[in-house]
């Protein structure tokens, strides 16, 4: 059965008051937690300007919802993605390599046979899963992982598989996509899968960090910095924008490392992405259109200058829906329209690795009117999911990473 999480190590808390610290770790403990304060601490960029009201620092959210957390597996090194199966199960990702079922039960498979070589160093290995629609009847699957391509390079890949019947092997692999060019980098993969409800399976990448691969995210010729659809047996899906000298699976591009994705309810496809210091951004990105980066950004680079000419707007560019300064460090995403939390209907639920919390905005025609944050404390939230049961499932990023389950805690 799964279990309460009583025992789960103290929370690191950074700036927040010695008695809200207190109230925070007896919140913790108990498994249990409202909404809770943050944005403390001034931005990093003092000096920019949002282009329209609540683009950042939105009204915090006033919700007194009590949340409850049961860790459903423990023990799991680094999982990255996690997708469910028709009868409640969870694929879940570890990012050296393996992935493996975790069970309603608080069972964890062995790692399933059959996925191919990953290159697991830094920020690279074994990335997202998702699941067919018709899973129940075709058991196929596809995930993202950094492909080594030899010489210290690589690149983001997708490959798709059938699930054996008792769920030990993958059998049919075939590598449907490969990120070029290759990179020596370990760093900025993206790389998250949404199949979209046409069927098209959109895949986000990032620009591998660098100086130089910084600047491919501009560039169409490539799929550095981007997002894709693509056919879910390879090749560029239809209905793609038609992009002068631009690969056949580009759908937007101008990103910087995007590692959260998911359909919002109308079926449009929304990204947050990691950002540089002070401009993690969300964005609806429509066929098409350029997100800037690195043209236009918000936020400073890591050394604390600006980045490029230091602009937040041009002309032709898209502006985020919003951003964080500071960061949270964004993963996983999921919009919220289940039965368990119905106040939260028509909000998007975004990992907060950076910020170690489950973060909520509230949305309204396409933005954003108020942000919540839960569970600080919980560890670096990697990926978020909602379970067919309203439920909502979140993966902890560490070295015994976790699968909870966050429901009502009346
Ligand atoms: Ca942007």
């Amino acid at each position: 059965m799964p279990h309460q999480t009583s025992t789960w190590p103290t929370p690191r808390l950074s700036s927040a008051a010695p008695l809200l610290a207190s109230l925070l770790v007896f919140a913790f403990i108990a498994g249990e937690g409202t909404a809770q304060s943050f944005n403390s601490a001034p931005p990093n960029a003092p000096d920019q300007s949002p282009a329209f009201v609540n683009q950042t620092r939105a009204p915090i959210l006033a919700d007194d919802t009590a949340l409850r957390h049961d860790a459903i597996v423990e023990g799991l090194e680094h999982p990255w993605g996690m997708a469910e199966l028709p009868d409640g199960s969870w694929l879940v990702t570890e990012r050296p390599g393996r992935m493996r079922l975790a069970g309603t039960d608080g069972t964890l498979s062995a790692p399933i046979s059959g996925l191919p070589e990953v290159d697991a160093r830094r920020q690279g290995g074994l990335l997202d899963v998702v699941v067919a629609p018709d899973f129940a009847q075709t058991r196929r699957v596809w995930w993202s992982y950094a492909e080594p391509r030899g010489n210290g390079e690589n690149g983001t890949a997708v490959a798709t598989g059938i699930l054996s019947p008792d769920a030990a092997a993958m059998s049919d692999v075939a590598v449907i996509f490969r990120q070029q060019p290759a990179w020596s980098s370990t760093l900025h993969y993206g790389s998250r899968l949404v199949v979209d409800n046409h069927g098209a399976l959109f895949v986000t990448t990032g620009e591998r960090s660098l100086p130089a691969p910084r600047q491919l995210a501009q560039d169409v010729s490539t799929h550095l910095g981007k997002v894709l659809r693509i056919d879910p047996m390879g090749g560029p899906a239809p209905g793609n924008p038609e992009i002068a000298g631009g690969q056949p699976e580009i759908w937007s591009w101008g990103h910087r490392n995007i590692q959260s994705a998911a359909l919002a309810p109308d079926g449009a496809l929304w990204t947050v992405e990691h950002g540089p210091r002070g401009g993690d951004e969300l964005n609806r990105p429509e066929a098409g259109r350029n997100y800037g980066w690195p043209v236009i950004t918000y936020g400073l680079d890591y050394s604390g200058r600006p980045i490029g000419e230091g602009l937040t707007a041009r002309e032709g560019l898209e502006q985020p829906v919003y951003y964080w300064d500071p960061v949270i460090a964004p993963s996983g995403m999921a919009f919220y329209e289940g039965d368990l939390f119905p106040d939260w209907r028509g909000s998007v639920l975004i990992g907060g690795m950076g910020a170690q919390a489950l973060v909520r905005l509230e949305l309204k025609d396409g933005k954003v009117t108020g942000e919540a944050r839960y569970l600080q404390g919980i560890g670096r939230v990697r990926d978020v999911a909602v379970a067919r049961d309203g439920a909502i499932m979140i993966l902890t990023d560490a070295d015994n990473g976790a699968l909870l389950r966050i429901t009502p805690a009346d």
